[in-house]
């Protein structure tokens, strides 16, 4: 692979600082990336929350410390499908604040550097590291990438997906998943899994996991109930392993292959994933682990494989209709919320935004919040990503 990862400038805190001066050295060497960026500045304070005084690991800003004041160290999020829509504003927004280093996971390596450079993401606050969640080998060279990088992960955000609403044939991965399962429930399982270990490492005051869900995959709401409707079923295409060769793409084990509706099952695979997290292991390690539904952003490339008519229509619909339509700044704000507000560390929960944009938690549909569905889900994936 040609280019694994190249940061805009190499300035994040190293892994296990967790106490006094932390030793960033310049992993631009390591990396073997452009002199470019190994002369870039390493620009970022990374004061760390257990140390008797703000420590700087730039040389740049050294004299700038402030004195004697212990100050929140420099958080590290991991955005899945950072390139576009919701990944990309939730990155600006975070990226912004100062207070976030953003890796940014995504399949285009460079769609995402010129995403970025268009949103004005500043040079330094941000990293690309390639992922491609059809293929469960990329998830984990991500994740040894990642690794190597030498960063902590304070927050993963699953938030990458696919839908294919006018598709009437499967495609799949490289691991011979149907595609959309795939990509936004089993690549993501697999990456959030083995990112476990990191997260459980990291020193943040408050780590979290946030798997991104949707209202369409929720059969309590109205946009739940516009056909086809999300159902797992008895689970038996999913244990079949979504091959379609020799059983259902269909988690159900429905015969005929529906994209609309693998994408919305896919979502209440990400729901139910979410809240089993928690149980498996908010008690034991403290880390916070949530879904959200950030609003309809009816403009996004989510909806690229539609018809032209649905997407002349449907932002219109959404804006003067239903009144769900959100903006990809708006949307990318209630994200960060999520990752970074103090007031949304309660674990286990589907955050919503009300009509004033204040968020709340919401009741997730009988099926996205069955235990032992949730279970069997868990089970079931950790065989088909070869965990179990
Ligand atoms: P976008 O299509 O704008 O963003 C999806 C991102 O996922 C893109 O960056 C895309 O990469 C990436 N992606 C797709 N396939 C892969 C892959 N195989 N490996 C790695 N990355 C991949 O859509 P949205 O921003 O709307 O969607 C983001 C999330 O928000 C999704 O989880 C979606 O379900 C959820 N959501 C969206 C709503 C909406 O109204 N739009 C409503 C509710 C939830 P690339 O740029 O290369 O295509
Ligand atoms: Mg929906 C309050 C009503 C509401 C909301 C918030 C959404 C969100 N939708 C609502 C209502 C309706 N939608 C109604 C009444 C209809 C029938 C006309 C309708 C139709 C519709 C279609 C065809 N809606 C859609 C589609 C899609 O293809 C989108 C989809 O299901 O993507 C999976 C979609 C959506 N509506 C939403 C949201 C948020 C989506 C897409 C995003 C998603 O779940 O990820």
């Amino acid at each position: 692979m040609a280019l694994q990862l190249l940061p805009s400038t190499l300035s994040v805190p190293k892994k296990g600082s967790s106490m006094g001066a932390v030793a960033v050295k310049d992993t631009a060497a390591f990396l073997g990336v452009s002199s470019k960026a190994k002369k870039a500045s390493l620009a970022v304070r990374t004061q760390v929350a257990t140390a008797p005084s703000p420590v700087t690991t730039s040389p740049g800003s050294a004299a700038a410390k402030p004195s004697g004041k212990k100050t929140l160290r420099q958080g590290v999020v991991v955005i899945t499908g950072a390139s576009s829509g919701l990944g990309l504003a939730s990155a600006k927004a975070l990226a912004e604040t100062g207070k976030w280093h953003v890796v940014m996971a995504c399949r285009d390596f460079l769609k995402a550097s010129k995403a970025a450079k268009a949103a004005g993401m500043a040079d330094g606050s941000y990293t690309i590291m390639h992922l491609d969640l059809a293929s469960l080998d990329s998830v984990r060279q991500f994740v040894d990438a990642f690794r190597r990088a030498e960063m902590p992960l304070d927050v993963l955000v699953c938030n990458a997906a696919i839908y294919r609403p006018t598709a009437r044939t499967p495609t799949f991965t490289a691991d011979g998943h149907e595609m959309s399962v795939g990509v936004n429930h089993l690549g993501h399982f697999l990456l959030a899994r083995l990112l476990m270990e990191d997260l459980q490492k990291s020193d943040y005051p408050s780590r979290r996991m946030v798997i991104v869900g949707s209202i369409t995959g929720n059969s309590n709401t109205l946009a739940g109930n516009v056909p086809p409707k999300a159902s797992l079923g008895d689970l038996r295409g999913l244990a079949g392993g979504l091959s379609g060769a020799s059983g259902s793409a269909m988690i159900d084990g429905d015969e005929s292959f529906d994209g609309a509706k693998a994408y919305k099952d896919s979502k209440v695979c990400n729901m139910l994933t979410m809240q089993e997290f928690h149980r498996r292991y908010h008690e034991e390690t403290g880390i916070t682990f949530s879904s959200l539904y950030p609003g309809c952003i009816a403009t996004t490339g989510l909806f690229r494989e539609h018809i032209p008519l649905f997407r002349t229509l449907f932002p219109p619909f959404q804006k003067f209709i239903t009144k769900g339509f959100v903006s990809e700044a708006e949307s990318g704000k209630r994200l960060a919320q999520v990752v970074a507000e103090p007031s949304l560390t309660k674990s286990g929960v589907y955050w919503s935004w009300n009509k004033d944009s204040a968020s709340f938690e919401n009741q997730l549909s009988q099926e996205a919040s069955d235990p032992e569905k949730a279970r069997k889900v868990w089970e079931l994936s950790e065989k088909l990503v070869g965990l179990a």
